[in-house]
């Protein structure tokens, strides 16, 4: 069951049929049972079903929800993180976070800073090397329950988190340095192991960067990464937690403006975004 965040509320799409649902979205994705609610509602005639331009109205599946991240959880990060920040000599720290207990989290974005579907993502006006972060990201409510998943797109500037690792927080975090949609995946199960993610980066219309990764790469578990963040830590609507990235283009790479970003995680769908 998929669901979209839209003007006057939601959209539940069930087996190819979309349904309106007018409802607060903070309300909403907070509620007890949500997957067997939404199920219970359509199979009881409850929701009037919709035609499918409604994806014309897409907005990203936030509102007043935190969006938090999680760190060098794929190899592939790892040993990324370690080259950019070998000359500052601090790729020792990347390579013990790949294995502590404790995994790496950092605050990304609040609504203000999300690009929904089709909307543009930024590059910071200081930064010269920049690359999207295709990544799971878990919808978990107010009581800490995985409730669905998204996707998520955490741009980041690679010159500034290798200068120096206190410089991360500018390195990820500004206006509308984070992507999240089409959907949320309302499922009462983690993504299978196999579950593919996909990037692919166009410019001028053909292919300037693909590479893939699937979620058995990813060294943590979702609920692990949430009991961590949730530790004396209170969200009250609810927050994203994206899962981290096992795609990172060749170190040559970098974004630029007119740049169209394809994320696509299988069961959830493609999230698009041009680079402003
Ligand atoms: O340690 C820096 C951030 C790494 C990250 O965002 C990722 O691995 O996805
Ligand atoms: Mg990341």
């Amino acid at each position: 069951m998929k669901l979209y965040r839209v003007d006057e509320g939601a959209v539940v799409q069930l087996d190819g049929t979309a349904y309106s649902y007018e409802a607060d979205w903070n309300e909403l994705i907070n509620r007890d049972d949500l997957f067997n609610q939404l199920s219970s509602a359509i199979g009881a005639g409850e929701l009037h079903s919709i035609d499918s331009d409604f994806v014309d109205r897409i907005k990203a599946p936030i509102m007043d929800q935190e969006v938090w991240a999680a760190g060098v959880t794929y190899y592939r990060s790892r040993t990324a993180r370690m080259a950019e920040s070998h000359d500052a000599g601090a790729d020792n720290f990347y390579d013990r976070v790949y294995t502590a207990e404790r995994p790496e989290l950092f605050f990304k974005a609040t609504a203000h800073r999300v690009a929904g579907p089709g909307q543009a993502v930024r590059i910071r006006r200081d930064s010269r090397w920049n690359v999207p972060e295709p990544e799971l990201a878990l919808l978990v409510n107010r009581r800490g329950s995985i409730v669905g998943y998204t996707i998520g797109n955490d741009m980041s500037s690679r010159d500034i988190e290798g200068e120096n690792p206190l410089y991360l927080p500018q390195a990820k975090v500004y206006d509308r340095s984070c992507a999240l949609g089409p959907c949320v995946l309302i499922s009462e199960n983690v993504p299978s192991a196999s579950t593919g993610i996909l990037l692919e980066i166009v410019r001028d219309n053909s292919t300037a960067f693909d590479g893939s990764t699937t979620l058995a790469q990813l060294k943590r578990t979702p609920e692990s990464l949430v009991e961590f963040l949730y530790r004396d830590n209170s969200f009250p609507e609810g927050c994203f937690l994206l899962t981290g990235t096992g795609i990172v283009p060749g170190d040559d790479f970098t974004l630029q403006s007119g740049d169209e970003i394809r994320i696509t995680i299988d069961g959830i769908g493609t999230l698009v975004n041009t680079v402003e």
